[in-house]
């Protein structure tokens, strides 16, 4: 049997959408899975807003429950479930494994950092539009860019590698020796966005025609301003809030991921959003209180 290259935890819209596409360039993929029974997994994913537009696929996955090492790992669990989706695989992590970070919001690989000090860990980021449909059915709604690399130069050469291994994919992804400022830019514009549409419990582009959510974003979008420019020592290279009108604009008719868990009652990720973003304004002694009064009122609603 050919090595396996590529395990993905978390098959949830991201996990399956790169499941998926990294499979069909001929990598071998294996889905880790919290179903003790599950062997394997039929995804069918629907396209729109690029080639082949309303065509159906289906693909059939292998669910690994074995106990060897994993070579390569790609987590896509929602941020709050990285610490005990990490455990439960603990056993098959060496210092060989790569394990690349592609999830909303900041902070969640700290657990690998810390559970496996010595594993290669490299983060990325996506604009790929996915959402789920109904259970193993993704659609994949638009295209998008995404970008890797490492917050540690000493593992920029598993970034790199990454990057060449997935030129044949339909991502084709670049790679960024400044991926932190990447990563905060997407934690920014989730910060403007993601809790506003749980507040008001509206698509993302209802957010430009409410006059009292446009003033909390640009407060929002203000405080971020500053805790970045301070976290990443350059100021922002355009406005934040012309960045989020425009991403709220072009993706107009989503859900926003918040929103979706939200309604769904599944546990969101204000705290890997706005609460990371809290939390580092405290480190630097900023003060952020729209954004704090933000992710109290999405705790509230969200407990
Ligand atoms: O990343 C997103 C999310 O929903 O988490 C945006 C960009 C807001 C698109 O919906």
């Amino acid at each position: 049997m050919p090595p396996i290259d590529w395990h993905v935890l978390g098959p949830g819209a991201i996990g399956s959408l790169f499941a998926w596409y990294l499979a069909d360039a001929g990598l071998q993929v294996r889905l880790l899975t919290r179903h003790a029974g599950e062997s394997a997994r039929l995804i069918t994913l629907e396209h729109q807003g690029h080639l082949d537009k309303g065509h159906h696929d289906t693909r059939a996955f292998h669910v690994d429950h074995h106990d060897t090492p994993i070579q390569r790992l790609l987590v896509t669990v929602k941020a709050h479930q990285t610490e005990t989706a990490l455990h439960a695989i603990a056993h098959r992590i060496t210092a060989d494994t790569l394990i690349l970070f592609l999830q909303n919001g900041m902070g969640a690989w700290q657990v690998a950092e810390r559970l496996f000090p010595d594993s290669p860990c490299i983060l990325g980021t996506t604009t790929e539009g996915a959402w789920r449909a109904a259970d193993h059915h993704i659609v994949h709604a638009g295209r998008g860019e995404t970008w890797i690399g490492s917050l540690q130069s000493r593992w920029q050469p598993q970034a790199v590698s990454v990057v060449r291994q997935w030129q044949h994919t339909l991502f084709h992804p670049h790679h960024d020796d400044n991926i932190l400022a990447r990563l905060w830019r997407k934690l920014a514009i989730n910060c403007a966005i993601n809790p506003l549409t749980v507040l008001y419990d509206c698509r993302n582009g209802e957010l430009l025609d409410k006059p009292t959510a446009l003033v909390q974003m640009k407060a929002i979008c203000a405080e971020v301003e500053e805790v970045m420019a301070a976290v990443l020592g350059v100021p922002a290279s355009m406005p934040l809030l012309e960045l989020a009108c425009d991403v709220a604009r072009k993706t107009g008719a989503n859900q926003s991921s918040m929103l979706q868990d939200y309604r769904r009652g599944q546990p969101t990720e204000i705290d890997f959003i706005t609460g990371y973003l809290v939390q580092e304004a405290r480190r630097l002694g900023l003060d952020v209180p729209e954004n704090a009064a933000v992710l109290s009122a999405v705790r509230q609603m969200t407990q």
